[in-house]
């Protein structure tokens, strides 16, 4: 283990009780990455100079064109974010009634579907890879259903081959939500192909960011073309609409960013594989602490650090150790809690959905994660990992201190 100045030594030195934090300035998850300032600035200047800001913008295209080819795809179409991206997608599509989601995911996989009247119907999850189990969905499916949305959560790729079988069988589409998903391969095949279309997020907080941003892409040309009919209202020429359609246009400094962050793309990729790494080392042996992993024969982002808490082991539940964290300024995150199944307004709408998703149910209350990628250091990432070691050596005693 690397040695670190200053890492808390003592129970009593704790933020907890009263000690100073550990780092005087919070650590993130998701501060975001940046690529080469000077690039992107100059882009920024030729899109003042050209006075083209949005719609149909040289830089947009040009961001389209280098993600298609990137994930190997044939279509791309660039939107202002991923939930407008999801809409779009699932209204092309044709879904209605209800679609099968997974509860552990961001908000939005199931918003997008209820903004629209559409019921998310939640399914369980493969603990494994915190992915929709395939075995679970069949018991969903009624006549109403219409489609699956699969999550490639963490950049942990879905089933993608049990997902599009019970798809098949059943008629349905099948549509990825790829927000995290950016770079990332499954079987040697880049995330971007599969399914009908799949949806790729670049809010700040991901592994590629155009401040905001999105972009759905998909090999069918018929799709494609209606995403970016309907990403700009629909208009089919100046004054003439084919369909309903909304404002989901990436401007084009949000393209700029996305551009110049492209250019890095390897060199926070090379960040985020050394961070996960010096983790998984010094976090080796803590008992009830445990580390996702990835696939190494895989592409991945590594975007996120995402660890597995057993309160059996560690004595301290997820929360404590969070609540200890959040006072020495290290601001983990559980996401994705409590499952988009106890969020309203679907809490209301199916208040026992939970007693068919007993994995979900298990894992929000075990799920955290901690800062990575280009912000923090190395040694920022051992001090994090000697405070996990000290709170959970000690878990017995900081327990009974706090319950008193
Ligand atoms: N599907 C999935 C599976 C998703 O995870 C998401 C988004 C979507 C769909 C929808 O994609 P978008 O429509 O957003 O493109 C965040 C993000 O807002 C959200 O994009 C993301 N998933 C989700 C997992 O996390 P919060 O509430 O954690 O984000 P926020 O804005 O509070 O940022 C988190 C931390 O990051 C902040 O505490 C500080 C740091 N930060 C954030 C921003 C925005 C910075 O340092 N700089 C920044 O500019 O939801």
């Amino acid at each position: 283990m690397r040695s670190v100045e200053n890492a808390v030594k003592a129970i009593d030195e704790l933020a907890l009780f009263g000690g100073k934090p550990m780092f005087a300035e919070p650590l993130h998850v998701g501060r975001p990455n940046v690529g080469n300032r000077q690039n992107f600035e100059l882009r920024v200047a030729d899109i003042l100079d050209r006075r083209w800001l949005t719609n149909g913008g040289k830089y947009v295209k040009e961001l389209e064109q280098r993600i298609a080819d990137l994930v190997g795809v044939k279509y791309c179409v660039a939107m202002c974010n991923a939930t407008v991206a999801l809409e779009i997608a699932i209204r092309a599509l044709g879904l209605s009634g209800e679609v099968i989601i997974p509860s552990f995911t961001f908000i939005a996989t199931a918003h997008a579907l209820q903004w629209q009247e559409i019921t998310p119907v939640f399914a369980d999850i493969d603990p494994r890879t915190h992915t929709l189990d395939p075995a679970k969905i069949e018991q969903m499916i009624t006549p109403r259903t219409s489609g699956i949305i699969g999550v490639h959560l963490w950049g942990n790729c879905c089933d993608v081959e049990g997902l599009s079988e019970v798809a098949k069988r059943h008629g349905l589409k099948l549509l990825f939500d790829s927000a995290h998903a950016f770079g990332c391969s499954y079987r040697g095949t880049m995330i971007g192909g599969f399914g009908d279309a799949e949806v790729f997020s670049f809010h700040a907080t991901k592994f590629l960011n155009s401040l905001e941003g999105g972009a759905v892409v998909t090999n069918n040309r018929e799709l494609a073309e209606k995403f970016a009919l309907m990403k700009n209202f629909g208009f089919t020429y100046y004054d003439r609409t084919d369909y309903i359609g909304t404002n989901g246009k990436m401007n084009e400094i949000s393209a700029a960013m996305g551009l110049t962050n492209l250019e890095s793309m390897d060199d926070f990729i090379a960040v985020n594989r050394r961070n996960h790494k010096q983790y998984a080392e010094e976090l080796a042996g803590i008992k009830g602490i445990s580390l996702l992993s990835y696939d190494g024969r895989e592409k991945c982002n590594y975007q996120y650090i995402v660890l597995e808490i057993d309160q059996g082991q560690t004595i301290l539940s997820r929360n404590q150790l969070m609540e200890i964290l959040h006072k020495e300024n290290v601001l983990a995150r559980r996401y994705f809690y409590p499952g988009c199944h106890r969020m309203e307004p679907y809490r209301s709408y199916s208040p026992h959905a939970g007693m068919l998703l007993p994995e979900t149910e298990k894992l929000v209350n075990r799920v955290l994660c901690l800062p990575t990628g280009t912000a923090v250091n190395e040694s920022q990432i051992s001090k994090i990992c000697q405070l996990l070691r000290l709170l959970v050596d000690n878990g017995t005693e900081i327990a009974t201190r706090l319950n008193r």
